[in-house]
């Protein structure tokens, strides 16, 4: 084969190449996650032949076939809910990219229209790759979005309706006198992208490209009077150093009052900002809370909130590429992730197809202002069917009790456990730095004293798989006194090998004084997105069960600690299914 012809005519692989070798200069600092997308060109076009079912969520945003990844400008627009999405139509691999296009009235059910932006012009005829939208006054959307040009550059292109009044936005145009904003000398042409959503400030309109410069992540800052001409700011508005590529910003202003999402430019005093990156060369994000200084065109983290690696984030499990908007309808800031599958590709091939969205999430300041919380859109409470309820229920040590009478493998499953004492508490080692090392050295079968505790999600009978989500308790010697872990474990959960099967977790900062802590789990198939002490740490993991499928999935809840825990309260209800992504007659 002639390589350098192959190569010149698959950009968008080269350009993934190069990543891979800037991930390996950074040593082995940064641990990535087996779920980055890769390029796999024998598998690019391959259509799906057939679409396995198996592992296919119930109630979770997917397309009927083929590969998707980020979400794309997520808005609000004459009475529907819109979700652009990176999708290949030709196969369940990334590549093809398009900006494939669903409506939904209320979150849950959603109709596919066809796709709204996909290469067409110079400016992006080798890619239309992420971005945003913004809702211009006097209700008039705009996209902003990732294009790959003729020269193989990183280019930002915006698009309209073409037809204001459609409420399905069905058709988009990209004028010709796009790109708007072009990498510009000094700027890495090959890691310049994902505009956020803009933000209108003193007679101008803002907005973040993600890039970086050497191994420094970076937001870099444009204004423009018109949302045509845009100018950049002198410095990016926020930077990290050994932070590689930041993918997807999203910058956005949270109340310090209340739980209401802010409109995008909201300013003052009630105010914080949130500024999340995704990082490329771990496949993790993370977020930082802290103060905008629009007259200095900076953003300062607090000094609570690192930034960089270790920094706070919303997911600790299979999660990336987010997306936040404010929903003008109810008021608030809610939040799409993009959670990938951690199988082998050839089983994506397989099955035809790969990724789906998280359940929308509610996200909100803590009333501590340290930290965001999260909380599945109640609008999914409306697929709770068949419910079943228990009360104070004791859970000795080693014992685990089946929930009976709802699906198991499609269910919505909220505890809260309850503990007597923290005396007994294991003692927490100052070197257990990384809660997803302490997860795989502590793991749900290894006896602690309270904890671990918590649910057994998509296992079979005998327990030959399972996915555990639970906690465990540590004594600490800082202020905090304990040290809560919350793991989401897919170490034992499918017999199937040659899957990634992480132990994920996160550390909890939650006030146990009332001795309670809840759970909360949506379980779909191959999905479980755990929610820890009301949406303080969440987790997603995805999971491939070979006997605990359908009808044979079984949930429990569990102790293996010495302290006996109570179930307070639990309910769990099997989720019914939605109408998902059906075409739009
Ligand atoms: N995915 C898009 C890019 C973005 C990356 C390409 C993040 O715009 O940086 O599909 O997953």
């Amino acid at each position: 084969m002639d390589v350098s012809r192959f190569l010149r005519k698959s950009p968008a692989l080269v350009f993934y190449l190069l990543l891979v070798i800037v991930a390996f200069d950074f040593g082995d600092e940064n641990c990535a996650v087996e779920a980055r997308h890769k390029v796999y060109p024998e598998y690019q076009s391959l259509p799906a032949v057939s679409v396995k079912y198996a592992h296919r969520t119930g109630y979770h945003f997917q397309p009927p076939k083929h590969w998707i990844n980020d979400p794309n400008g997520p808005m609000h627009y004459k009475g529907w809910y819109h979700l652009f999405y990176q999708y290949n139509p030709k196969g369940a691999v990334w590549g093809n990219i398009v900006w494939a296009h669903s409506v939904s009235k209320d979150l849950v059910n959603w109709r596919a229209l066809p796709p709204a932006i996909y290469p067409t012009k110079p400016f992006d005829i080798n890619g239309c790759w992420s971005g945003s939208a913004t809702v211009l006054p006097g209700n008039r959307p705009i996209i902003l979005y990732t294009g790959i040009d003729t020269k193989n550059h990183q280019v930002q292109n915006y698009a309209v309706p073409a037809n204001a009044s459609d409420p399905y936005l069905r058709e988009w145009t990209k004028p010709d006198n796009n790109p708007i904003v072009d990498p510009g000398p000094g700027v890495n042409a090959s890691a310049f992208r994902d505009p956020t959503t803009a933000w209108f400030e003193d007679g101008h309109w803002k907005i973040l490209v993600g890039s970086r410069r050497k191994h420094r992540g970076m937001a870099y800052l444009y204004r423009s009077r018109d949302f045509i001409h845009w100018t950049k700011a002198k410095h990016p508005l926020h930077s990290a150093p050994k932070t590689g590529m930041w993918e997807c910003p999203d910058f956005f202003p949270v109340s310090k009052n209340n739980a209401n999402g802010l409109d995008t430019s909201a300013l003052g005093q009630g105010v914080k900002h949130v500024l999340k990156v995704s990082l490329d060369l771990t496949r993790y994000e993370y977020y930082t809370i802290g103060t905008y200084h629009p007259d200095k065109d900076r953003y300062m983290p607090d000094n609570t909130s690192a930034d960089g690696w270790s920094g706070l984030r919303y997911d600790y499990g299979n999660f990336y590429a987010s997306k936040t908007f404010f929903d003008p309808v109810k008021n608030r800031r809610l939040l799409w992730g993009w959670a990938n599958e951690s199988d082998a590709v050839q089983s994506d091939v397989q099955k035809g197809w790969a990724g789906i969205q998280t359940i929308p999430r509610k996200i909100w300041l803590d009333s501590y202002g340290k930290q965001l919380l999260q909380w599945p859109v109640e609008e999914l409470e409306t697929l709770r069917g068949q419910n079943v309820h228990m009360s104070s229920v004791k859970l000795n040590n080693g014992e685990h009790v089946e929930i009976k009478g709802i699906t198991a493998a499609q269910a919505d499953v909220d505890v809260v456990f309850s503990f007597s004492s923290l005396d007994g508490a294991e003692q927490f080692d100052s070197s257990w730095l990384n809660a997803q090392d302490l997860c795989g050295l502590k793991g749900s079968g290894v006896p602690g004293n309270v904890g671990p505790f918590g649910l057994l999600t998509l296992a079979s009978e005998h327990l030959e798989e399972f996915t555990p989500v639970f906690f465990r308790i540590f004594k600490a010697d800082d202020q905090n006194k304990h040290k809560v872990l919350m793991c989401s474990d897919a170490r034992s959960s499918s017999l199937k090998s040659g899957i990634y099967k992480p132990s994920f977790a996160g550390f909890v900062d939650v006030d146990l004084s009332d001795g309670k802590i809840s759970l909360r789990s949506l379980i779909d198939h191959s999905v479980v997105e755990s929610f820890g002490a009301g949406g303080k740490t969440c987790i997603t993991s995805r999971v491939y069960p070979t006997l605990a499928l359908l009808g044979n999935a079984r949930l429990f809840t569990f102790n293996n600690g010495t302290q006996t825990i109570t179930i307070e309260t639990l309910d769990a209800w099997s989720m019914n299914r939605p109408v998902m992504n059906q075409a739009l007659e």
